[in-house]
């Protein structure tokens, strides 16, 4: 066996791993009645603040909790517990993804059952979470104005394990003069009529549509496995 068939394999086998452990924790995630949403998106591109306004707005309504992955650091913990619900940091070290393993440590001690929504974010990277499934239920993958309209041609992995696109800071469209329709085109050409969000989650824009998205995605999930927890 050469190195790089060595390399191949070693590889193939952590993937088969970890998607041993995300069916099993999807499984447990469904059992329970918890709709678990992942974000991905390039270093900076506005996860960590979309997540603490989603956080704020479900939970009137909704028990929500919170794991944010990094490879150092508690920040974007401590900046999601002003939403004031439970969350938990994972710092990876030198990894650049989350894997399911890590999702089910973090959990550990959590009573899953009393939740409604559990967020995932990952850590910032637009090439290594593709290939890791951790279990979620719909995967966001987002990208701001200001990285430019192109970024689904130039990682199409990635938009194509995710299950919807989310353009970010809009409020900045105008000053870096972004090109929606630019955008909207790169999204379509990877993904063809994958459904797409358009947010500032520093106005608030677009956040309405998106609630709207989530509660739709999850009943339709409430119907197929016959576990209803949402309306009450
Ligand atoms: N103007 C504006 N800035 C934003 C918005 N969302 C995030 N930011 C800023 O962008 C930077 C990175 O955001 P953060 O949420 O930490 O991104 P993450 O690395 O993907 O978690 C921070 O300085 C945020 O305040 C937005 O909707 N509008
Ligand atoms: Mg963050």
């Amino acid at each position: 066996m050469t190195h790089q068939t060595r390399l191949v394999q070693v590889r193939a086998n952590i993937l088969r791993k970890n998607d041993v452990i995300a069916r099993s924790l999807r499984q447990r995630f469904h059992e329970s009645g918890v709709y678990v949403v992942s974000l991905v998106s390039s270093p900076g591109a506005g996860k960590t603040m979309f997540l603490e306004q989603t956080l704020r707005l479900l939970r009137e309504r909704n028990r929500v909790a919170a794991l944010v992955g990094d490879l150092a650091t508690e920040n974007d913990a401590r900046r999601l517990s002003r939403a004031g619900v439970p969350i938990k940091q994972i710092t990876t070290g030198t990894v650049c993804h989350l894997e399911a393993e890590m999702v089910e440590s973090a959990l550990a001690g959590w009573c899953i059952d009393e939740l409604d929504y559990l967020f995932i974010e990952n850590v910032g990277n637009l090439v290594c979470p593709a290939s890791y499934d951790l279990g979620e239920d719909l995967r966001l993958v987002l990208f701001s104005v200001t990285e430019g309209e192109d970024k689904p041609r130039k990682y199409p992995p990635i938009f194509n394990t995710a299950d919807v696109a989310v353009i970010t800071k809009l409020d900045l469209a105008l000053a870096v003069e972004f090109d929606l329709a630019a955008a909207r085109e790169s999204i379509q050409s990877v993904r063809p009529g994958m459904e797409t969000l358009e947010v500032s989650a520093k106005t608030g824009d677009g956040m309405d549509k998106w609630l709207e998205l989530l509660a739709s995605r999850r009943s339709d999930l409430e119907a197929q496995t016959g576990v209803v927890k949402s309306g009450r």
